[in-house]
C-alpha cells in the first residue's frame, strides 16, 4: 500500500518505512555541509564539547554541546533542558539561521509545517561512542516532532517500539541524512551502536549529530 510519505529514496524526499510518524529524508543536509561544519565549529568555540555524566554516574561516551534558547544537559541529579550552560555558566549560543531554515524546511516537508525548534541538541561521536537505547521524553510537547541530522561517518541507528525490550531495527545513517520523529514515533526507544573507524572529508573522524527539539 501507497502512503503520503511514499517517494524516492536517495533524493530528500520523504518515505516512511520505519513506521507512522517517521520520515527519512536522505541527502536533505547534502550541500549545506561547508556552512554547517563552520558553524558547528563556531559554537564549539562558545559552548566546547564535554562527556556530560549520566544520572547513573557514568561519563558518556559521546562528546555534546548545545544551541539555542535551550539545551539538553545531564548530571548526577536528572536529565534536563537548561537555559545557561553549566560548564561556562553562560547562555548557550544562538541557534544559527541556517539551522533554523533546514530544521523547518524538514519537518515541514515531513508534514509538520509550525515546527519552531528552541533547543538544538549536538552529538559528537569518535570511533567507540555510543548511545545505548533510551527516550527522549525531557520535552514540554510530545506533539512536536524532533528533526536528526546526520553528519561526517555513518553510524547503525537502532529503532525500538515503546518499551525498552521491544525488538529493534538497525538503520544505516549516512552523510546528509535527516530523520523527523512525531506523532506515534515520537516516544519509541531507539540508540546508536558503537561508532566505526573512518575518515569523513569534511568532519574526519567523527560523526555529528543535530536534534532539533521544542523543548521549552
Ligand atoms: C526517534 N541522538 O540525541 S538521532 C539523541 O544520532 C539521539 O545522535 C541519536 O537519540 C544520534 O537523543 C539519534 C535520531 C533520533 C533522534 C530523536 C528521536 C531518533 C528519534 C526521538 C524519538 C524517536
Ligand atoms: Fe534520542
Amino acid at each position: 500500500m501507497s502512503t503520503l510519505f511514499d517517494s524516492i529514496p536517495g533524493r530528500g524526499l520523504p518515505h516512511d518505512l520505519l513506521g507512522p510518524g517517521t520520515a527519512i529524508l536522505n541527502g536533505f543536509a547534502l550541500g549545506r555541509e561547508t556552512e554547517l561544519a563552520f558553524m558547528i565549529q563556531a559554537i564549539s568555540k562558545l559552548a566546547p564539547f564535554r562527556h556530560m555524566i549520566t544520572p547513573g554516574g557514568f561519563r558518556m561516551s559521546v562528546a555534546l554541546t548545545n544551541c539555542g534558547r535551550y539545551g539538553w544537559v545531564t548530571d548526577r541529579t536528572g536529565y534536563r533542558y537548561d537555559s545557561i550552560d553549566p560548564e561556562t555558566e553562560q547562555h548557550w549560543p544562538g541557534m544559527p539561521d541556517n539551522f533554523l531554515e533546514l530544521a523547518r524546511a524538514a519537518a515541514s516537508t515531513a508534514g509538520f509545517p509550525s515546527f519552531i525548534p528552541d533547543a538544538c541538541l549536538i552529538n559528537r561521536y569518535e570511533p567507540g561512542s555510543r548511545l545505548t537505547l533510551h527516550q527522549d521524553k525531557n520535552e514540554r510537547d510530545f506533539t512536536q516532532p524532533i528533526v536528526s541530522v546526520s553528519l561526517g561517518l555513518p553510524a547503525t541507528f537502532l529503532f525500538g517500539g515503546m518499551e525498552r525490550s521491544d525488538k529493534t531495527v538497525r538503520v544505516p545513517l549516512h552523510h546528509g541524512d535527516v530523520l523527523v520523529w512525531g506523532g506515534p514515533a515520537r516516544l519509541r526507544y531507539h540508540g546508536i551502536n558503537p561508532l566505526k573507524e573512518g575518515v569523513h572529508p569534511t568532519f574526519g573522524g567523527y560523526r555529528y549529530n543535530l536534534t532539533f527539539r521544542a523543548a521549552g
